[in-house]
């Protein structure tokens, strides 16, 4: 009793400074798992994962070390681990089709880098998206702190793309490789897939012409991997793309992590780059949740892939029935989990953002193509951009795809008070708690899980 009470602070009954930092950093905890259950979760990156997922995140794997590959590890205790591991890359190498799978990096920057390392060197020259045409911030320039540049030392050039179309413009693109070529700078990489993600990229008909300037394709497949492993996108490996690199918990069940696929040829370069080049904790309970998570997609991710795909262009659809200005009009807004916006007629993208969190409503803003010419940036971008795989995964449908545009357009447009767009999201999102497309789904997903 003694000392339960000088564990919580002096006898005079006061809290000590670090007794009282413990119960603020669990309040906030809480209080963001009460957010999340009363929003609109949109951001495209996001998802949220199952109870299972979230059992296999709790496990003691979270507290060991497993340096090298399952059967080669240089630490003992790893028996249950490399269980673990063999099962996770055999899990990856199906849902994919792959000959190799490196489960072990710990994000898709991570994944990246390694493709970086494994098949390119500081100076050589990697062509990919630019950020507003989709490029993530791991494929960016040295001069905007993005991971090839800075980390990895390469020279980035970016692809033609046609604004119109959402997507990479293949003729320009040809013209602007052989112009490189002629100036001795032919690139090493060329990086495909991205962030803003709304239609394919022209894998096919870039591959040959790629592989003929003995160009090594990766295709960072971070946001579209669920619709990839669902059928319901293009599938970069069967397309001519050499390498994928992906994160685990976009549009696939997470948790948060990464993955690197190819084929055995490129398995050793890989390896050595993940470990030890990039890795030392390869955080196994993240790999062992990995696993149950994609043991779910391969037995829910068809079903649920097709009802992102419906959803998000329902919500597109129903977005511009309202009155908003979103991209991709002309190939039927997107083919993916994304809808970007152009909302500068309203405000910047940054003023959106904040005016729909006011309401719940969970967004981010998204430079977009043109942006960089008219000298906006990225804290006044004049776009947003939204994904409905949380939402997908809460069990929504269509018929709530129209009242979340609704939503948005009473805040965005109607301007209506945020206080009571938030209890109409509050009230909306009452019947949608639980993860669905998993084994087990008996907790809600965002239910506080209280140990000590
Ligand atoms: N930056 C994240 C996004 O696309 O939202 C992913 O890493």
């Amino acid at each position: 009793m003694k000392a339960a009470r000088s564990a919580k602070g002096s006898r005079t009954g006061k809290t000590s400074p670090a007794r009282g930092a413990y119960g603020r950093i669990f309040g906030a905890l809480r209080d963001h798992n009460k957010l999340f259950s009363e929003s609109l979760p949109l951001i495209a990156s996001e998802n949220i994962i199952s109870p299972a997922v979230r059992e296999a995140l709790l496990s003691d794997f979270g507290n060991r070390y497993a340096e090298g590959w399952p059967g080669e590890r240089v630490y003992a205790g790893c028996a249950h681990i490399d269980e673990v591991e063999i099962e996770c890359m055999r899990l990856a190498k199906k849902l994919f089709r792959a000959e190799f799978a490196d489960v072990r990096p710990i994000s898709g920057v991570v994944a990246n880098l390694a493709i970086y390392s494994a098949f390119s060197s500081p100076g050589d020259v990697m062509i990919a998206p630019s950020i507003p045409a989709g490029g993530h911030i791991s494929h960016g320039k040295r001069e905007h702190s993005g991971t090839a540049g800075l980390v990895h030392g390469l020279d980035i050039e970016f692809y033609a793309f046609d604004a119109k179309e959402m997507t990479i413009d293949v003729d320009e693109t040809k013209k602007r490789v052989r112009g490189l070529k002629k100036a001795g700078r032919t690139p090493k990489i060329a990086m495909l897939g991205g962030s803003l993600f709304l239609f394919p990229h022209p894998v096919a008909e870039l591959a040959s012409f790629f592989k003929s300037h003995k160009i090594h394709i990766n295709y960072d497949a971070a946001h579209v991997a669920g619709l990839i492993v669902g059928g319901r996108f293009q599938d970069p490996l069967r397309e001519g793309a050499d390498t994928m690199t992906l994160s685990t918990h976009k549009t696939l069940f997470g948790p948060q992590g990464g993955l690197v696929l190819g084929s055995k040829g490129h398995a050793e370069a890989i390896k050595r780059a993940v470990f030890p080049g990039l890795t030392s904790s390869h955080h196994i309970h993240h790999m062992a949740a990995k696993a149950v998570a994609f043991a779910e997609a391969l037995e829910f991710g068809r079903k649920y892939a097709a009802q992102v795909v419906s959803n998000a262009r329902r919500l597109a659809q129903e977005l511009s029935a309202c009155g908003f200005h979103v991209l991709g009009e002309g190939r039927g807004f997107t083919e993916s989990h994304q809808i970007a916006v152009d909302v500068w007629e309203h405000a910047d993208g940054g003023k959106v953002e904040a005016s729909l969190e006011e309401a719940n409503i969970i967004v981010n803003r998204q430079l977009i193509p043109g942006d960089i010419k008219a000298g906006r940036n990225y804290f006044h971008p004049g776009g947003i951009r939204m994904g409905v795989s949380e939402l997908t995964r809460l069990g929504m449908g269509g018929a709530e795809m129209r009242e979340v545009a609704e939503l948005i357009r009473d805040v965005i447009i109607d301007k209506k008070d945020a206080r009571r767009v938030k209890s109409a999201v509050k009230s909306l999102r009452r019947d949608y708690q639980k993860a669905r497309y998993c084994f087990d789904g008996r907790r809600d997903a965002y239910e506080y899980i209280k140990l000590r």
